[in-house]
């Protein structure tokens, strides 16, 4: 059976759970949580399998594979009855060329707004001395250094407007694509979707929903994805134990936020 290593409301792990759900594929869960510091909660050798020692990471036939977006890739493969990419080669290229903004600076993005916003403050609660182990067992020196400016800058930092901006140009051309198509590739829900929508989530968890109302066909397709059993099962219904948090910092950052992301 397959084996999933993930937690909650980890973005990466949402759009796995996703298409596991879709493709109604059995799978065992195992969390593994380290975002509040808990660097111990890593099981042995995990960095074998996940250098980063990142979730998610899936594991089957005793194979263990990292990334998100390769693993959804890899779902496709070794599971293809039913599919989730698009039928001709130019969609499919499409549907990647979405997913790859992902790797290309919007999960580095979206990890700065929420480190900015309130994970700094989460850390400040676990101690300064958890916090300084945690990031020296980092291995990702470069999340590493980017935390550290974060947490020590928050609002200020250097790295937030850009992530904002990043943030704003995709959504807005998501919504410029599907004011005349239902889905971000082809004709049908796809990867390119799946690996998307869990942002929505996540900068609305922030309370920045108001910067892209807008949007009108960007939060159609969120609504229309959202409705799906398997958003509720993969998403929902795994909840997010920092949403309290979320809230009461992401009110108190709007105007800051607001006057970055109109800049
Ligand atoms: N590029 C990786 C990113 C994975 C990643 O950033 N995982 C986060 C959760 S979304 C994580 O493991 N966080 C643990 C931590 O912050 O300590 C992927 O797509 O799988």
């Amino acid at each position: 059976m397959l084996t999933l290593y993930h937690y909650d409301r980890s973005t990466a792990a949402q759009r796995v759970r996703l298409l596991l759900d879709e493709k109604g594929l059995p799978w065992k869960s195992v969390i593994v949580d380290t975002a509040r510091g808990d660097i111990d909660q890593l099981p042995e050798n995990y960095h074998e399998i996940n250098p980063k020692g990142l979730v998610p990471t899936i594991e089957n036939k005793g194979v263990g594979i990292a990334e998100s977006l390769i693993i959804l890739e890899y779902l496709e493969d070794a599971f293809p009855e039913t599919s989730f990419r698009p039928t001709s080669a130019e969609d499919r290229a499409k549907m990647r060329l979405w997913m790859r903004r992902i790797d290309d600076g919007i999960h580095v993005a979206s990890r700065t707004i929420g480190v900015c916003i309130v994970n700094r403050f989460i850390y400040l609660e676990q101690g300064a001395e958890k916090i300084r182990t945690y990031h020296e067992k980092m291995r990702d020196h470069v999340r590493r250094d980017n935390d550290r400016v974060n947490i020590e800058m928050g609002l200020a930092s250097p790295l937030l407007p850009d992530a904002l901006k990043r943030f704003r140009a995709l959504f807005e051309d998501m919504n410029t694509r599907l004011e005349g198509h239902d889905w971000l590739a082809g004709e049908a829900y796809s990867l390119a979707d799946i690996a998307l929508v869990v942002y929505l989530r996540r900068m609305e968890s922030f309370m920045m929903a108001p910067l892209w109302s807008h949007l009108t066909a960007l939060n159609t397709w969120y609504a229309r994805i959202a409705e799906r059993p398997a958003y509720k099962t993969a998403v929902i219904d795994w909840g997010d134990i920092t949403e309290a948090k979320r809230t009461e910092h992401g009110q108190g950052a709007f105007p800051e936020i607001a006057k970055l992301w109109m800049a």
